[in-house]
């Protein structure tokens, strides 16, 4: 399509379409997308849209009237004929993916009638897009995918056919909501919300055909700043009243609005603390104004105080989001969604479920992943994070039957990944991360590896077994390979400051963002425990209090989040820490040579570009991967004066 990679949609994936006949019955903006999308099928493979007699796909809505946003379908394959039936548009189109999805198989033999239905009632994604280029962040903060899809040097884009294209991939793997800019809102940014809401509204419509909903991060400050108020304080009336205006004026030019994202009193950006007023005051007031239209306020939970001293060692910058959300519970509006991180910290590659994910049985609560490659690759490493969501979601916070993180939730969000990159997230193979996202917030508890393998037929769909079979082993065990090489244990952002890539070991541990390791001669990792620690790990539920509280049954993977243990201290495996600090550098390394010695041997399976791009990465995700492994190691042989018990080179 106009030279955009058509990822997991190409052309060749509707061929089963071919020589078919359909049925479409029903009506409305979505119907009329489902029909253009079987039309471009037929055109291309010969089939036709009949309007009567015999079919071969009946795609239906009842009554042939949209009856709301209904997001179930049923499929079956009966009597011959294989019938989607939706109550509302987006079912319907969601439906004919699903056939997509299933190929040949829609069309031969019989298919139970099988029921599909969203697990959340939103699947989002946050653009950490900057409308103009910010000095530092650039356009796209923490983005690695090139430019903005929507904005550009200040201004929207008019790339209307690379927006509406975007729909169509998110659409398909059942993505209903995005967020056009970033969290952190600058001046420019903040005239979003009033003025040029135009610029809003023409994404907007790029997007809506696909049954995707626009929402918008606004600041806390904007009475004031746009407002000329003196105040933003959320319990005087002329904010109330200025904030209901501003609402109004936004369903004026966006009738379908989705609603705000807000960050607030987070990293600099102003917040009802200000004001010596909680953040349920803050959520409501949004909530409030954004109600009498069905819209939703997104408050984020990423509440810490990044100026710590460093020398205080009492603090944990891990307990804030639970010390501050936690009390509240309760005091929410309905339309308010406490939008927590999937960990404590900030999306390090291997960290614990935030104890707020157990703490809100009275919030409506969304979790927030990181599907751009911050902290585990920048698009430049092979990190598919499936895996690593996947075990978030299963987790059940009160530990034995309770809930799991996944059904507890209202909605699900990532931080895009995606830019105006030819390949749309940099790295071609970063692609499976969106596509993963959007299957596992409809189904939480999908086998994130039956996902792999779907995106891998999509996107490759005649792929010989060898390339199926070399994508899977590229991409399976990417994250673990990811955390072997870079920071062990749970310890975490051992990372550059600023840009966050590459190694640097006490890159953070002696400046106030709250995030050490503690590393000495003796030993290494924080101590979270009631006990002797920070207390961190009594915000947690039975049993996973008891179970991180002692060194004897926490998990290794995590034991240095929680525990500030020798190096000599033997692991649940038979290791020593400080001998898995350097088998796992050296078995990284090994592993990331591994991947690039397959995907070498996949040249020629796939368009030339596609496997130059990831050729030349590789060299560099190997290249980087010895410089963790050879900085980590170094530093850890100085520290603790342990010699490797295989006596390898450590300089
Ligand atoms: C951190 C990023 C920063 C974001 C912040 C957030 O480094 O760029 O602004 O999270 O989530 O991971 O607000």
């Amino acid at each position: 399509m106009n030279g955009i990679d058509p990822g997991w949609l190409p052309p060749e994936a509707f061929r089963p379409l071919g020589a078919r006949r359909v049925l479409i019955a029903g009506s409305g903006p979505l119907v009329d997308t489902v029909r253009r999308e079987v039309s471009d099928a037929c055109a291309r493979f010969g089939g036709e849209i009949v309007r009567d007699g015999p079919y071969d796909l009946l795609l239906r809505l009842p009554d042939g009237e949209p009856v709301g946003d209904e997001e179930e379908f049923t499929v079956a394959r009966e009597g011959g004929a294989t019938t989607v039936t939706a109550l509302g548009g987006r079912g319907l189109l969601y439906g004919l993916f699903q056939v997509v999805r299933l190929g040949e198989e829609a069309f031969s033999g019989a298919l139970p009638r099988e029921v599909h239905r969203p697990a959340t009632a939103l699947r989002m994604l946050d653009h950490w897009d900057n409308v103009a280029v910010h000095p530092v962040m650039g356009q796209v903060e923490r983005g690695y995918a090139g430019g903005s899809l929507f904005w550009r040097d200040g201004r929207a884009r008019e790339d209307f056919a690379r927006i509406r294209a975007y729909a169509r991939l998110l659409a398909a793997c059942g993505i209903n909501a995005v967020c056009v800019n970033n969290v952190n809102v600058h001046a420019v940014e903040a005239e979003l919300l009033t003025d040029r809401i135009g610029e809003v509204a023409a994404i907007a419509a790029e997007l809506r055909p696909y049954g995707i909903r626009t929402h918008l991060s606004v600041t806390f400050a904007a009475p004031v700043v746009l407002g000329g108020l003196s105040t933003a304080d959320p319990l005087q009336e002329a904010v109330r009243q200025w904030w209901a205006r501003a609402v109004h004026g936004v369903y004026e030019a966006i009738p379908d609005f989705g609603g705000f994202v807000v960050k607030a009193d987070s990293e600099g950006r102003p917040g009802p603390f200000t004001y010596g007023r909680s953040h349920a005051d803050g959520a409501n007031l949004l909530a409030g104004a954004l109600a009498p239209y069905g819209g939703t306020v997104h408050w984020r939970a990423f509440v810490y105080d990044h100026r710590q001293d460093w020398r205080d060692r009492t603090t944990d910058r891990a307990r804030a989001a639970y010390d501050h959300f936690a009390p509240l519970d309760g005091e929410f509006a309905g339309n308010a969604v406490l939008q927590v991180k999937h960990g404590p910290m900030d999306f390090q590659v291997r960290e614990p479920v935030s104890p707020v994910l157990g703490a809100l049985s009275r919030t409506r609560s969304a979790v927030e992943v990181q599907a751009t490659q911050e902290y585990t690759g920048q698009q430049r490493h092979v990190c598919w994070l499936g895996p690593m969501w996947s075990e978030v979601l299963r987790f059940r916070p009160e530990g034995g039957a309770g809930p799991t993180v996944g059904e507890s939730a209202r909605d699900l969000v990532a931080v895009s990944n995606v830019g105006d990159d030819p390949f749309w997230t940099g790295h071609p193979l970063a692609q499976a991360n969106l596509y993963t996202f959007g299957r596992l917030a409809w189904r939480p508890d999908a086998d994130p590896y039956r996902v792999l393998d779907e995106w891998i037929g999509l996107t490759f769909p005649s792929a010989p077994e060898r390339l199926a079979d070399g994508l899977h082993a590229v991409l399976d065990g990417s994250w673990r390979t990811y955390e072997k090489y870079t920071a062990p244990l749970g310890v975490g952002f051992m990372v550059q400051p600023g840009h966050h890539y590459g190694p640097s070991v006490d890159g953070y541990e002696y400046s106030p963002w709250g995030t050490y390791h503690f590393a000495d001669r003796d030993g290494v990792g924080v101590d979270r425990t009631a006990a002797t620690g920070t207390g961190y790990a009594a915000q947690y539920a039975k049993p996973w209090a008891e179970v991180y509280e002692s060194v004897a049954s926490c998990p290794d993977e995590l034991l240095l989040f929680f525990h500030h243990v020798p190096y000599g201290h033997v692991l649940r495996s038979g290791k020593t820490v400080i001998q898995h600090i350097y088998d796992t550098r050296f078995e990284g390394v090994e592993e990331a040579e591994e991947a690039r010695r397959v995907w070498a041997g996949l040249a020629g399976l796939m368009a030339p570009a596609r496997h130059e791009r990831v050729a030349e990465l590789f060299e560099e995700q190997v290249r980087s991967a010895r410089e963790w492994r050879d900085q980590l190691n170094s530093y850890f042989l100085r520290k603790s004066g342990v010699p490797d018990a295989h006596g390898r080179t450590i300089y």
